[in-house]
């Protein structure tokens, strides 16, 4: 019995379950290049050279295996531009009795794929993706009955069950979280490495070339592509940053700096998340740094807390409240996106340098987005869908399972506390700890109130004033609403109008 298997462009493992019990004889492989998958958010150019190429790269290696592969190519005249209409195309082009996929990673994709076996008079199996540590159902089960959910007690759970960095029945190196030790300054001289990155080769350059042609006004330059676009090339990523960058991971995964995108992240979330990388053999690499002395444990630990804990959780979350997630927004929050997150255009210095570097490689790391990116909106009061569907477009990583629940229950607080305990909200003061930024800013950090204040300074006690009903409660926000229980009415209606004239503003 013949089959039709479909592997989707964040599907490109070698292990995925839709390829296990694959007959070479007589089974087809049906990977789609299509137009809707392109624009339903204007990704990043960066983003799609780097799908586009990495599949057309991972179906070439299933060819070269002996695999009958049936590409459609987004240039394919009669390319109808969607998954459902090149299902239905590839069913007329092969005689197949079922079709098989994996578990897509959006929710309204799955929501497409159940509709295929009555619209396409087949049956269609969906299996469960295997390249996570944890299934949906498994997260579910960890999930019901619990009244909060936190990473923490997850991430636990997932390190015994899979005996990652485990001495027995204890945590590698006496605890379970380096956190603490996580929050360094850069010290303004220490070389930051120099990261390998992957010049374009043929395919890519047509890629890119298709990319300039179709899709001219998506947001980002190509000029700076690097992303690592096949198995081997994310090998040599992954065997470059534990060389390079691991060893310092831990000490400055907080730190920011101008004119220095990458620091010591991995930048190894693309490669992951299209599964050019599994999760497991990252973090199996992370250990045996750890265990053969060339990474310390609070670098080690971070990072598989990353990995292991972070990515696995945030993905729980997202296939359990879906769909009613997308439209969180607890602290009804309404304010367009500023243009400034498309331009860059923007005084706020720490703003102009997240947006530049989002421009320029289609990245930016993890406490840029959270706060910098994240806090600014936040704090301005942006309607979180806005926000969330610039991170979706932005961003060589995203992919709805991991971005979402990133932005709706991490950056924006819009799921109200169900996947973090407080909102990520800070002052100018953070980001002055933290970064290099605010020396060279037009605005002066130090200042609370007036034209030259620092923006993020004006907003902040604004911000918790309007937002006093829903988190006034919160105990880890015990300590602001007590110092702002001393101001008096005038000051806190003062302080309001600042935040308005910053607002009017944007
Ligand atoms: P590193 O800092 O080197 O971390 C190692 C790995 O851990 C990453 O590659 C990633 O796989 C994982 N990881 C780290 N933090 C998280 C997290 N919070 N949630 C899930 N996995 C994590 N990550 C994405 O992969 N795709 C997204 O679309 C995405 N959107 C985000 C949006 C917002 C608002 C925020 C605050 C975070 C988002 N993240 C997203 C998480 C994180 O910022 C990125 O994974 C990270 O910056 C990618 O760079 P890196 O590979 O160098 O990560
Ligand atoms: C992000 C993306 C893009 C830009 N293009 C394609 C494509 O042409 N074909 C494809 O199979 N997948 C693409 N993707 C990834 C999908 O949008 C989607 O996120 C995943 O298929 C969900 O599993
Ligand atoms: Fe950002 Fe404020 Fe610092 Fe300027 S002063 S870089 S706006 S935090």
């Amino acid at each position: 019995m013949s089959v039709l298997r479909v592997v989707l462009g964040d599907q490109l493992s070698a292990d995925l379950p839709t390829l296990a019990d694959l007959d070479r004889e007589h089974d087809v492989v049906l990977m789609m290049e299509v137009a809707q998958e392109a624009t339903y958010v204007r990704h990043h150019k960066q983003k799609l050279v780097l799908f586009l190429s990495a599949m057309r790269h991972f179906a070439a290696d299933l060819a070269a295996a002996g695999i009958r592969v049936d590409y459609v190519r987004l240039d394919d005249p009669a390319n109808t531009g969607s998954f459902d209409g090149e299902v239905a195309r590839a069913l007329q082009r092969h005689r197949v009795e079922r079709v098989v996929v994996t578990e897509p990673g959006e929710w309204r994709v799955q929501q497409a794929i159940e509709t295929w076996s009555t619209r396409l008079g087949r049956p269609v199996e969906i299996r469960a993706d295997t390249r996570f540590y944890a299934s949906r159902a498994r997260f579910e089960k960890w999930a019901r009955g619990r009244r909060t959910w936190r990473l923490e007690h997850f991430y636990r759970e997932l390190r015994r069950e899979h005996g990652v960095l485990m001495d027995g029945d204890q945590p590698a190196g006496g605890a379970w979280n380096f956190d603490p030790e996580n929050r360094k300054r850069l010290p303004p001289d220490l070389p930051v490495p120099t990261r390998r990155r992957f010049a374009p080769d043929a395919v890519t350059r047509e890629v890119m070339a298709l990319v300039e042609a179709r899709f001219p006004d998506h947001f980002g330059t190509l000029d700076a592509f690097g992303w690592p676009v096949t198995r081997t090339e994310a090998l040599a990523a992954l065997a470059d940053f534990v060389d390079s960058a691991l060893p310092r991971f831990g000490d400055y995964q907080d730190a920011m700096k101008a004119g220095a995108p990458f620091l010591f992240h991995s930048l190894l979330a693309p490669a992951l998340n299209l599964g050019l990388l599994s999760a497991r053999e990252v973090c199996a690499a992370a250990e045996t740094a750890w265990r053969d002395g060339r990474a310390p444990i609070n670098a080690v630990e971070g990072f598989v807390r990353q990995i292991l804990g972070w990515r696995e959780y945030v993905r729980g979350v997202y296939w359990t409240l879906m769909p009613d997630y997308a439209a969180s927004n607890r602290l009804n929050a309404s304010r367009p996106l500023p243009d400034f997150y498309w331009t860059g255009d923007t005084d706020m210095r720490c703003v102009a340098q997240a947006v530049a570097m989002t421009c320029d490689h289609a990245y930016s790391h993890h406490i840029q987005r959270l706060m910098v990116t994240g806090n600014f909106a936040l704090l301005a009061g942006v309607a979180p869908e806005q926000i969330e569907r610039w991170y979706l477009a932005v961003y060589a990583d995203a992919l709805e399972w991991v971005e979402m629940p990133n932005t709706l229950g991490m950056a924006t607080f819009a799921d109200g506390g169900r996947m973090a305990s407080k909102p990520y909200a800070a002052s100018g003061a953070y980001i002055d700890r933290m970064s290099d930024f605010c020396r060279g800013c037009a605005y002066d950090v130090k200042q609370k109130t007036g034209p030259k204040a620092c923006p993020f300074n004006r907003l902040y006690w604004a911000f918790l004033i309007r937002n006093r009903g829903v988190l006034e409660g919160n105990p880890r926000l015990a300590m602001p609403y007590r110092t702002l229980a001393a101001w008096s009415k005038e000051r806190q209606a003062a302080c309001l109008a600042e935040a308005d004239s910053v607002l009017e503003g944007l």
